[in-house]
């Protein structure tokens, strides 16, 4: 039997649903970093700002103050990462995205959204999925009940878990609400414009 094999039987030892675990996957309890470029060195978040625009009626800006007064959300979710590894059960706080369409007022020709972060990463997620309440995506500064650390995205990072965890922009600066689709950073460079795991969707053509 192979490494990725025995990691998936151990699952239900460990009462872990084996369906949980997308194909092509093996659990971790670790949680490796992986990004392109630097970790961006903040100071005291003085001159830190999250800004909403594209199609909306009300775009804004946000001082890090005031984007910590927004209402908060606590998630408990699977996640995802192209280079095969998934962590169950992980623990975020942060702001819905419902709470930044709602505010911005979003017009009904958005489909999709482009976050923006630090040195010019860049990720798409389509709109719809989130018709489905199963589905969540929040702009998170808290793991496992504490800030988040450096080289996962301090002080916020967006979190879509049902996608591979390419999508989930660390070092968040921008959300933009588009009319239609547009390649991200990962996506230019070959990686599926969905990515949806369970489809094992990595690649363009997958
Ligand atoms: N800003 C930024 N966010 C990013 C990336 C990146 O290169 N830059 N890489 C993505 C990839 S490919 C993955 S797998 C996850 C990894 O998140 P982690 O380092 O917290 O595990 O971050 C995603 N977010
Ligand atoms: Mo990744």
């Amino acid at each position: 039997m192979g490494f990725f094999e025995r990691n998936r039987n151990d699952l239900a030892g460990k009462g872990i649903d084996p369906s949980r675990l997308p194909p092509g996957q093996y659990s971790t309890d670790r949680f490796p970093v992986l990004h392109a470029g630097n970790v961006p060195n903040y100071g005291d978040l003085s001159n830190w700002t999250f800004e909403v625009f594209g199609e909306v009626d009300h775009g804004f800006k946000l001082t890090w103050s005031e984007f910590c007064e927004l209402p908060s959300v606590e998630i408990l979710t699977d996640i995802h990462c192209v280079t095969k590894w998934s962590k169950f059960d992980t623990n975020w706080k942060g702001v819905d995205l419902a709470i930044i369409i709602e505010r911005a007022q979003v017009r009904s020709s958005a489909t999709h959204i482009m976050l923006h972060s630090e040195y010019g990463f860049t990720a798409n997620v389509p709109l719809k999925d989130l018709e489905d309440h199963q589905n969540i995506a929040i702009f998170a500064y808290e793991y496992e009940g504490k800030p988040l650390d450096p080289e996962h995205g301090f002080p916020l990072r967006f979190v879509m878990p049902h996608l591979y965890f390419w999508k989930s922009a660390k070092w968040v600066r921008k959300v933009e609400f588009m009319n239609g689709d547009r390649p991200g950073f990962w996506e230019q460079n070959g990686y599926h414009m969905y990515g949806d795991p369970f489809q094992e969707q990595r690649f363009w053509g997958d």
